[in-house]
């Protein structure tokens, strides 16, 4: 896997994480953390969303599986583990940051470092200050389960669109 598209992955992963962090629409090119939801985005073909959506379904089907985003979950583990040492610590987990990218000002970067700081502690379940790798993959079942509103087990595009990362 290449340094770039590991980057992509965590930035997919610092989205997820983030996914509750309510912002108005945020255009613009690929990944650029761009929540990209809203002002009826949803109908635009080139909505940031797609984009990521795409690269999450990896097998191409129109439909996102657990396994799917498990998958993009390792890799961006992967890539936040700076030390391989299998579990992230608080600053290689915030050491992956957002931005700054295009369309995003400062403010809004640090509101999302705040919000992403928020997640470590409840994904760190059992208390070590270390979040491992099956409390990561654990974390991102549980968006997944949100996500697959009819629990068919598919996240559809209509479903993670409506998610609102
Ligand atoms: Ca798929
Ligand atoms: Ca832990
Ligand atoms: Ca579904």
């Amino acid at each position: 896997m290449t340094r770039t598209t590991l980057a992509f992955a965590a930035a997919i992963a610092a989205a997820t994480l983030l996914a509750v962090v309510p912002v108005d629409a945020q255009p613009g090119p690929g990944w650029g953390m761009g929540q990209g939801m809203g002002r009826g985005m949803g109908l635009n073909p080139n909505a940031p969303w797609r984009e990521r959506f795409a690269a999450i379904d990896t097998n191409g089907d129109g439909v996102i599986t657990a396994a799917e985003l498990g998958g993009e979950a390792e890799a961006v583990f992967a890539a936040m583990d700076a030390d391989s040492s299998g579990a992230l610590t608080k600053e290689e987990y915030m050491s992956v940051r957002m931005g700054p990218q295009r369309g995003w000002n400062p403010a809004r970067v640090d509101a999302m470092q705040k919000q992403k700081a928020e997640r470590f502690a409840p994904m760190d379940r059992d208390g070590d200050g270390l979040v491992n790798k099956a409390e990561f993959l654990a974390g991102h079942a549980a968006i997944f389960a949100a996500m697959d509103r009819d629990g068919d087990g598919r996240v559809t595009p209509a479903e993670f669109r409506g998610r609102h990362w």
